[in-house]
């Protein structure tokens, strides 16, 4: 049985799989679960991953969430090349510290930048105060930094002279905010360089391909019907109000 993943090209760790895969020629089914249409929350669904987000996968009869578990879990079991996530204990441990930073920094604070501007005034019919969007820009603005100044230093890539999953799971978060129409690479040349070299190393088409939802997102959300996104008020109301 082909290995399956339950992926929307929306969600940034969503893409750092896809692109991890396709990169290394890991054959797999893309099973398109719409996180716009809450397909996440069907039964079905919840059989493969109990906590309703994607991405997860299905191998067999082993099934597994989180996207930084699923992509060592490929790494591991399709040997691909060691400077994805180096066998070199301080190296790993260079990719590991990143990959553990970013879910409450980088992650967070790209992704309220999306849902501050995109999503929150289709589904609730408001604007997000400048007030609010000016507070979550900032700390957006500490992340980008950090990225730049502790995680990038003058290196070419995180880890050090070539890519690695870190990169991968960077590039993904940092592209959230850009699909929400903020250029974030503007004015930081170091950071716009290295985004350069990332996607020259996963390819230009690929890199496009599974960008291509999110750079089209604020189209897409606007053209939703309203009605069909209420499934999220409860969630914004819990993060936001
Ligand atoms: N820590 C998880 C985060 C997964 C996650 O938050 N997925 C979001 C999309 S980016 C999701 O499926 N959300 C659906 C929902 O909460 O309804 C990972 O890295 O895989």
């Amino acid at each position: 049985m082909v290995l399956e993943m339950y992926l929307d090209l929306f969600s940034q760790p969503c893409r750092s799989v896809y692109i991890f895969a396709k990169n290394n020629n890991i054959p797999f089914d893309f099973k398109q679960i719409s996180l716009l249409g809450g397909e996440q929350y069907g039964e079905e669904f919840r059989k493969i991953n109990m906590i309703s987000k994607v991405p997860a996968i299905r191998d067999g009869d082993f099934c597994l969430g989180e996207s930084i578990a699923i992509l060592t879990y490929l790494a591991e079991k399709y040997k691909t090349a060691d400077h994805w996530y180096p066998s070199d204990l301080q190296k790993r441990a260079r990719v590991n510290e990143y990959l553990s930073w970013q879910h409450t920094a980088i992650r967070m604070h790209g992704s309220k930048i999306f849902w501050q501007k995109v999503m929150i005034p289709q589904v609730m019919g408001v604007e997000v105060s400048k007030d609010r969007l000016a507070g979550t820009l900032e700390d957006l603005e500490v992340s980008l930094k950090l990225i730049e100044e502790k995680f990038i230093e003058d290196k070419p890539f995180i880890a050090g002279e070539q890519i690695s999953l870190a990169d991968l799971v960077a590039i993904v978060e940092i592209m959230q905010p850009v699909g929400a129409g903020l250029d974030v690479f503007e004015g930081r040349p170091k950071l716009s360089a290295w985004r350069d070299r990332v996607q020259a190393e996963v390819g230009e088409e690929l890199f496009n391909e599974a960008h291509q939802m999110i750079l089209t997102s604020q189209e897409k959300v606007k053209n939703m019907d309203a009605s069909k996104m209420q499934v999220f008020k409860p969630k914004i109301m819990k993060m936001f109000f």
